[in-house]
């Protein structure tokens, strides 16, 4: 396990040599330490960037080129997979299936990018067609600059390849920090790079605290661009300090999103996918389809199916086979869902199942898989992302309520709709105010697709060719290509 920071290409302790402990969830032990960067550390960080960026060349290289560090790092981090997947499983708690799937979509994250820098030669530019004919204009796509990116610890080294590696394949150079809880993996993905000859300065791995490590980048003047995943009242933050200096941003924040189920679907199938959609990643997801909407006529069916499957689930370590749910990532968040089923209870909700920690464990973040009924739609666990295996459900009578339940939220970031009838499952996807829809199934994630979210979650979208542009300016280039030696501006001047 590594622990220092990663900064211009070389590992190194943090200027005060300041360290945080680093906690196994499953167990509660401290198993590592790490340095927690200063914020003369991220200076440091901020400066090889600059220098990646404006003097040593990353962003003159053709995308060809880049692409090649880019294969090279999804090499990387496969050849290392299983190692990779335990590390986060110790780290962050989820079941090593899970981990590995994470691991092996880093991986494909970097390749898709590669792919997509090498189209960068394909396009340099694009011909602006203009009304004058002594001008020609065309458009350029250039890196942005210095990318600071901020993640959250749900999906460490996922999370991590969603901005640096398309930020990387544009041309930027980037300050990455992981969440304080969090950070092992995006240590060995700094090593992989380091491995894989990247040049020094182009990726820099800070660890440590948001209000240290994370606020001294979003204020330093040496970042172009913050792109940033987690919590709504830290994007408000970063969002802030990007309007100060004029920086641009993308955010990613929470959700709160709702899966509507028709009685004509398949109860069985519905089931399913309600499951994944709440209990995957011990629901610390922020697309997690918390808000289950089923109609009248099949509401009791699928209610006692989903309560009997709920409480098969094989709650434990990640690390032991067959478990389906390990424990939350942290002391912190399990005494948030915590406090959240108790407000919900005390707010009028039937805990149905789960609600509590499971008998069976005296340590470890674990909590039982639980399903709320009769949830008031004006209380905090109907309308806030809660952020744990937490499912709140409920009967629609019919798809303009189906709707209007669903759109009653600030946030927008997925929904999901289950019926056999395909016009009306296109008719409520699009009746949807959110930035992912999935119909008959929930949460399946595409590097290809673009992900992100309307009204309060977030602003612009990472993942495919919208990913990349998160991390490139357009610059017109125009050219007066007329022989007329007088020009356009000052010939009716001297006419007259
Ligand atoms: P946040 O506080 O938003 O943490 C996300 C990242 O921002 C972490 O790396 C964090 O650092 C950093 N950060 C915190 N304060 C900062 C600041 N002032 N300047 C710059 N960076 C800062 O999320 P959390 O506290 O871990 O989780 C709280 C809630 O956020 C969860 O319950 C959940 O509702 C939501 N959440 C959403 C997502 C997604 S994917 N949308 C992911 C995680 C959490 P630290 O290392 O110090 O935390």
């Amino acid at each position: 396990m590594r622990s220092e920071l990663y900064i211009d290409g070389k590992w190194m302790a943090a200027a005060n040599g300041g360290k945080f402990e680093v906690i196994n969830p499953a167990t509660e032990e401290v198993i590592h330490k790490i340095a927690a960067a200063t914020a003369e550390d991220v200076d440091v960080a901020v400066k090889a960037a600059r220098r990646a960026f404006d003097k040593d060349g990353w962003p003159k290289l053709s995308g060809a080129q880049r692409a090649k560090y880019l294969r090279a790092i999804a090499e990387g981090i496969r050849a290392r997979q299983a190692e990779i997947a335990r590390l986060e499983v110790l780290d962050n708690g989820k079941p090593f299936p899970e981990a590995e799937w994470d691991i092996a979509d880093a991986a494909g994250c970097f390749e898709f990018y590669a792919g997509l820098a090498e189209q960068i030669d394909d396009n340099p530019e694009e011909p602006i067609a203009l009304p004058d004919p002594r001008f020609t204009s065309k458009a350029v796509k250039e890196p942005i600059g210095v990318a600071g990116a901020i993640i959250p610890w749900n999906y460490p080294l996922l999370m991590a390849a969603w901005k640096v590696a398309p930020a990387l394949a544009a041309g930027c150079t980037v300050v990455l920090k992981p969440a304080e809880v969090t950070s092992l993996t995006a240590l060995e993905l700094a090593a992989i790079a380091d491995e894989a000859g990247l040049p020094p300065g182009v990726l820099n791995i800070v660890t440590g605290s948001g209000s240290v490590a994370g606020q001294a980048i979003i204020d330093h003047k040496g970042v172009d661009k913050l792109a940033f995943t987690g919590s709504g009242s830290v994007g408000s933050k970063i969002m802030a300090a990007a309007a100060r200096d004029i920086k641009r941003v993308s955010l990613e924040l929470g959700g709160k999103s709702p899966f509507a189920v028709f009685d004509d679907a398949d109860i069985d199938e519905a089931v399913e996918w309600i499951m994944f959609g709440i209990f995957w990643n011990q629901g610390q997801v922020c697309s997690a389809t918390s808000r289950v909407l089923v109609q009248e006529g099949i509401y009791d069916r699928l209610l006692a199916r989903l309560l009997e499957e709920t409480k098969k689930i094989k709650i434990g370590n990640g690390l032991e086979e067959g478990v389906l749910l390990g424990p939350l990532v942290s002391q912190r968040q399990h005494e948030q869902v915590l406090a959240a089923i108790e407000a919900a209870k005390a707010a009028g909700a039937t805990i149905a199942c789960g609600g509590k920690r499971p008998e069976s464990f005296d340590k470890g973040y674990y909590l039982e898989p639980t399903v709320l009924t009769d949830v008031p739609l004006e209380s905090d666990a109907w309308r806030e992302e809660i952020f744990g295996p937490v499912l709140c459900i409920r009967p629609f009578a019919t798809e303009e309520e189906a709707i209007e339940l669903a759109n009653d939220s600030r946030f927008g970031l997925a929904a999901a709709v289950m019926s056999k009838d395909d016009v009306r499952a296109e008719r409520v996807a699009a009746g949807f105010r959110a930035g992912i829809v999935w119909i008959n199934c929930s949460q399946p994630t595409f590097t290809e697709a673009p992900w992100g979210g309307y009204k309060e979650s977030g602003i612009g979208r990472e993942l495919g060719r919208w990913g990349l542009e998160n991390y490139l300016e357009t610059k017109q280039i125009t050219k007066y290509v007329s022989e007329d030696p007088w020009g356009w501006y000052i010939k009716p001047a001297v006419r007259a």
